[in-house]
């Protein structure tokens, strides 16, 4: 898909929704874990008033207050019948109204995303879990769709939060959990990883964007395409080779070429990603050139090794060749 350079070139943009608003709601399975938030919320101020005005007649009421309040009767209601039947029903009602979240209907879009140390590998499934396609660090879904999502961890406990349209789920190596989502209007929606997971935690984020569903189908169809075989330029060109002499087809894949490595994020479309470094810089032709030359400072701990002793003209090469794959 390609993409004016003005939609990726500014970080606010690449980014909005990020950081993700905790109790702004856009889609209904989001409704319900803040519907839910705020009765807690509600509840527990008002035990907690009820506790404050225990506590002062217990120290300054009156003595007749006192010997009225503090019989053992109180006790039992208030100390124990009270908050057991207080927390059942809490128990009971949370339970239910959070089955709707997990609960599979059959017509929902599938995926898998995979948390890894400090990236989310994120592929597309048909109706019966075959893989269609492969992608990086952002998910694109259909708006009014139900998006079950399978989360499995290729390292150590991730956990997956996109705040304005679902849950939060952890990713947990050698199980799958699963998670749903979905989008009532279309947009981008920031994500992050809400486990400590190593040094660049906190630089692990991702965006969810939205897309109507006459777009999305468009967009699915456009990739589901052919890869074009040549390079777009010379320097795309010169790019290309470059990615495997000196050695980042180890780690990334590009389909439709030789580079099928699998530690590091696919690129086969980075071209098209709004940001790089999950969810960190805008996609531009000098992020890609500074990430590529030394992405251990700008994201500290990573697992990809800076390549400071490459010449600026090969940087650009590998940049430009960065950008065509779209
Ligand atoms: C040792 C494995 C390894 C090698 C070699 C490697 N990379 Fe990476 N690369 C990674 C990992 C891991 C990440 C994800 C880093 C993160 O965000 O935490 C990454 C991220 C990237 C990204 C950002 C992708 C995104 O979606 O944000 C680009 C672009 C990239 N690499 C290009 C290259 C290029 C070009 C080379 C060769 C000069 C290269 N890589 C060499 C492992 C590698
Ligand atoms: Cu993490």
């Amino acid at each position: 898909m390609s993409q004016p350079i003005s939609s990726r070139s500014s970080l606010a943009e690449a980014l909005s929704g990020w950081p993700p608003p905790v109790l702004d709601p856009q889609g209904p399975l989001s409704n319900t874990v803040t519907t839910l938030a705020w009765v807690l919320i509600a509840l527990v101020s008002l035990i907690f008033l009820l506790v404050c005005a225990a506590m002062w007649v217990a120290l300054y009421g009156s003595d007749e207050l006192r010997a009225k309040l503090g019989g053992e009767r109180v006790v039992r209601w208030f100390g124990l019948i009270i908050p057991a039947g207080v927390l059942l029903l809490l128990l009971a009602w949370g339970l239910t109204v959070t089955r709707g979240l997990t609960a599979i209907q059959g017509d929902e879009l599938r995926m898998r995303v995979a948390g890894n140390n400090y990236w989310w590998r994120v592929t597309y499934l048909d109706a019966a879990g075959r893989e269609v396609l492969a992608d990086a660090n952002e998910l694109h879904i259909p708006v009014g769709r139900p998006v079950v999502i399978d989360m499995v961890s290729e390292d150590v406990i991730h956990s997956f939060w996109v705040p304005k349209l679902g849950g939060k789920m952890d990713m947990i190596p050698g199980r799958t959990n699963r998670l749903k989502l979905q989008a009532d209007k279309a947009g981008s929606y920031g994500g992050q990883c809400a486990e400590f997971c190593g040094g660049a935690h906190s630089l692990m984020g991702f965006v969810v964007v939205a897309h109507e569903a006459a777009d999305w189908q468009r967009w699915l169809d456009a990739r589901l395409q052919p890869l074009p075989t040549t390079p777009v330029s010379v320097e795309a060109l010169r790019g290309k080779q470059l990615f495997s002499e000196v050695g980042c087809a180890a780690c990334h894949r590009v389909a439709g070429t030789t580079a099928q490595g699998l530690s590091g994020p696919d690129l086969t479309f980075v071209g098209a990603r709004r940001s790089l470094g999950a969810g960190i810089l805008p996609n531009t032709r000098g992020t890609l050139v500074g990430w590529i030359g030394d992405s251990q400072s700008i994201k500290p701990n990573n697992r990809m090794p800076s390549y400071r002793s490459l010449p600026a003209d090969e940087l650009n090469a590998l940049a430009a060749y960065m950008e065509s794959l779209q």
